[in-house]
């Protein structure tokens, strides 16, 4: 086959600050160390197939832009075939390590559940080809329960148990390809599981639901031998007004509840953290708290539109701040950096998904090496050190040892002098993030 990236023949290269070349790559040095990591052991980019080679720039308001013509080949396993061939091409092009899909981007619907096994089965069988030749490994996998119809209502969380027995199966068969292509981790997304009214939902039946559909995800993980780990994605609303995934500290709620805690953690979208209210960093750390991070979808919303934009990222203050959560909670295991983005829809010209993902890559390579540089500056740990020092001995440590109550510490008051606030010092510590970022290269 005829390459479709011809305009980029060779692999694209670290360049450095001073490379004029807009096809190389200004702060991503995979070899380079960063804390005793390369960057490319830290960053663990992946590619995403769904955005990249299965959407064709259609929007609500009208069809697709973007030149991808295995979307209109003929037979659909023919044109399967060609946009395997395509992402392989862009994934070695890019030189990215990973790249992730759902089991519609890679194998097109049959026209039932054994001609959809089939098809399935045999992109397999021809990914696993590419993955040796390339040496491309794969983040991880997710079944598509949102797209057919059929699950309007909810997959695990629907109504009729015969749906969920259809998105069982379904999982089921896209956990085994995720697992025989050595995948890292297995995501799942709530895609339709959540509600638009109460006045067609019973909540606690739905939760037992999707717990029970949870338990049985990770009952075959064990049965197959599966390595990788189980992931939750939250998301707050789109497409239901209220998804049962909302964040982070929701999903680890559901968790404990349902008793899946060490067995499932989370996939972290930074668009789905600005979605629910959260900064993207607050969602990492909330995840390390609760011992429940796996890995992040890297891309971001849009300050003014409330819906799931999928951008690339850009904003190294923002990754900067997430990278330094991940690296102060020690960083990726089996995670890492999928770029859940798109290209705008004006963007019809092939090399535009090179230069969408040269500056995702960018931005979180140098977000890495701020983040880095603001562990070894050590202001900011030092400072949040000592803001909390009274917790380890006297009175802190009293109180958290349960040795004092409300009556004792309401005596206590009248013995003692009012205390008075210390400052927190917020525009300093902002001023230090700047400077840090500044200066990181
Ligand atoms: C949608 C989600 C989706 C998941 C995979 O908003 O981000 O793309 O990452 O199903
Ligand atoms: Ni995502
Ligand atoms: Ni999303």
């Amino acid at each position: 086959m005829n390459p479709f990236f011809p305009a980029v023949s060779e692999p694209i290269r670290y360049g450095g600050l001073d490379s004029t070349d807009p096809l190389s790559f200004r702060w991503y040095d995979p070899d380079r160390e960063v804390l005793g990591r390369t960057m490319k052991e830290h960053l663990r980019f992946a590619v995403c197939y769904w955005h990249s080679f299965a959407w064709d720039g259609s929007d609500i308001f009208g069809a697709g832009t973007l030149d991808r013509p295995w979307t209109t080949a003929g037979d659909p396993m023919e044109g399967a075939r060609q946009k395997m061939a395509v992402a392989f091409e862009f994934f070695e092009k890019l030189g990215v390590p990973f790249y992730c899909f759902h089991d519609v981007d890679i194998a097109p619907a049959g026209s039932d559940f054994k001609q959809s096994t089939r098809n399935l089965n045999e992109m397999v069988d021809l990914a696993a080809e590419h993955m040796e030749r390339t040496g491309v490994g794969l983040l991880w996998g997710t079944a598509n329960l949102f797209a057919d119809p059929r699950y309007a209502a909810g997959a695990a969380t629907n109504p009729d148990p015969e749906i969920f027995a259809r998105a069982a199966a379904q999982v089921c068969q896209c956990l085994d390809a995720t697992n025989r292509l050595a995948g890292e981790n297995y995501v799942l997304w709530g895609g339709r599981e959540g509600y638009d009214t109460l006045l067609n939902t019973d909540l606690k039946a739905e939760g037992a639901q999707l717990g029970r559909f949870l338990h049985m995800v990770v009952e075959h993980k064990h049965a197959i031998g599966f390595e990788g780990q189980i992931l939750l994605e939250p998301k707050p609303f789109e497409p239901t007004k209220h998804q049962y995934d909302f964040d982070v500290a929701t999903v680890h709620a559901f968790l404990e509840r349902y008793d899946l805690m060490g067995e499932v953690a989370v996939n972290i979208e930074v668009n789905h953290a600005t979605l629910a209210g959260h900064d993207f960093a607050h969602e990492v750390a909330a995840a390390f708290d609760a011992g429940i991070f796996g890995s992040i979808d890297a891309n971001a919303g849009d300050d003014r539109l409330g819906w799931d934009v999928d951008r690339f990222p850009v904003s190294v203050e923002q990754m900067t701040l997430g990278m330094y959560e991940i690296l102060r909670g020690g960083g990726f295991t089996s995670g890492g950096l999928n770029f859940d983005a798109k290209l705008r829809r004006q963007s019809i010209a092939r090399d535009d998904l090179f230069h969408a993902h040269i500056g995702g890559m960018d931005t979180m390579a140098r977000a890495l090496l701020a983040a880095a540089d603001l562990i070894a500056d050590r202001t900011l740990s030092d400072y949040v050190e000592g803001r909390y020092q009274g917790w380890d001995h006297g009175l802190g440590k009293r109180i958290l040892d349960g040795e004092e109550t409300l009556r004792s510490l309401h005596d206590r008051a009248a013995t003692v002098d009012d205390p008075s606030p210390t400052s927190g010092r917020q525009e300093y510590l902002e001023n230090v993030v700047a400077r840090v970022i500044e200066r990181a290269s």
